[in-house]
């Protein structure tokens, strides 16, 4: 899937861009073969700008993926049934899964697992905001499944069309994942909308609580983010944060709507002479507070994180001895 292709690392090698610079013969090579839609594979040349947004990006929606499967893990030992017991385990095993692949593709860009889960426990690296909030019902894992899945299909399968093989191969793996989620988490919703008045009540009190966030996953507005236009001019970003957002409103809020559930904003409406969908802006403080680590989750997430480091320890350690000799087992 990544074709073996781990960059190197020596310094003397002036083939590597980390050390080569960005040459403007090369960097118009480079630009030529992203305009004509190739792939940009590990081994290939690439602007140090290009490889340092790559690793950026796709390290956070490593650690986005990992993290996100807590919230909705909290509920594997109380999910009402056993069929939705084994759908949601199913679901968070694959988060994790998730994460691993885009590890992987991150790795091929020269930074390593463990610098990467280093960065992520210390609160150096950022991930998504939506999984520093509490999954605090049955409700709030319906919620995430289908809308915050829904966002990142949204965001994925612009993405799988980029510019970089490895991302774009692991992408395209998570996106066919991620259609089940979303059928799993609209499943539930319809489940809960249309069941008794308590259970209606709770999917309700839920979308209340997730909308705010859910308006926030898609990023700042286009004029304050800072990334999208270099992402977008090497293909690594496929849609705007605002375009993301207006496809997410448009394809969801009238199915939202129709099952008879409302959403916390008076001014949401689709403005049939442009197209667009116009709402009020969501606060971008909270917004800042959470990714930059103050958010309701933020302390708890990282805590679980750095003991699952600490008691998986062993297990990377035996892995890594190949000489180290063990009991075989005699039967
Ligand atoms: N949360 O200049 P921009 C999932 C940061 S996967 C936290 O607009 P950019 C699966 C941004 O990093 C969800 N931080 O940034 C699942 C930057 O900070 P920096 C994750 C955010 O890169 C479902 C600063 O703000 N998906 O949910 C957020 O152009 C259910 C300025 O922003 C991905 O990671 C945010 N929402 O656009 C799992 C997809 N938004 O780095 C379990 C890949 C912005 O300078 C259960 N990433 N920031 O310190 C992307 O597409 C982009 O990075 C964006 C942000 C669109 C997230």
């Amino acid at each position: 899937m990544y074709g073996n292709a781990y960059i190197e690392n020596d310094p003397k090698n002036q083939n590597n861009s980390l050390v080569a610079g960005d040459d403007p013969i090369k960097l118009a090579e480079f630009e030529a073969r992203i305009a004509a839609g190739d792939k940009i594979e590990p081994k290939d040349w690439m602007p140090t700008e290009y490889r340092k947004q790559l690793i950026r990006m796709i390290e956070q929606h490593a650690h986005s993926e990992i993290i996100g499967a807590l919230p909705e893990g909290t509920w594997i030992t109380r999910a009402p049934g056993f069929r939705r017991k084994l759908a949601l385990m199913a679901k968070v095993q694959d988060e994790v899964g998730h994460a691993q692949l885009l590890y992987s593709a991150a790795e091929t860009l020269g930074k390593s697992r463990e610098d990467m889960i280093n960065d992520l426990i210390s609160g150096k690296s950022k991930y998504s905001n939506v999984f520093n909030y509490p999954a605090f019902t049955w409700g709030d894992t319906a919620v995430i499944a289908w809308l915050i899945d829904a966002g990142a299909i949204i965001n994925q399968v612009a993405n799988s069309k980029g510019s970089y093989g490895p991302y774009c191969r692991a992408l395209e793996r998570i996106c066919a994942e991620e259609s089940f989620h979303l059928k799993y988490g609209h499943d539930n919703v319809v489940f809960l909308a249309t069941g008794s008045k308590k259970q209606r009540q709770l999917v309700q009190e839920a979308l209340t609580r997730w909308w705010p966030p859910i308006m926030h996953f898609f990023g700042p507005s286009d004029k304050a983010s800072i990334h999208t236009e270099t992402l977008m001019r090497w293909k690594v970003k496929m849609a705007t944060n605002d375009d993301m957002r207006q496809q997410f409103l448009d394809m969801y809020v009238p199915k939202i709507w129709d099952l008879g559930l409302e959403l916390p904003d008076p001014n949401l409406k689709k403005n049939e002479i442009t197209g667009k969908w116009e709402y009020s802006e969501p606060d971008w403080n909270e917004f800042k507070r959470v990714i930059n680590g103050d958010g309701p989750c933020n302390k708890e997430r990282l805590a679980v994180r750095r003991m699952a480091e600490e008691r998986g320890r062993w297990v990377r350690e035996a892995l890594a001895a190949k000489d180290a000799r063990y009991v075989t087992p005699l039967a």
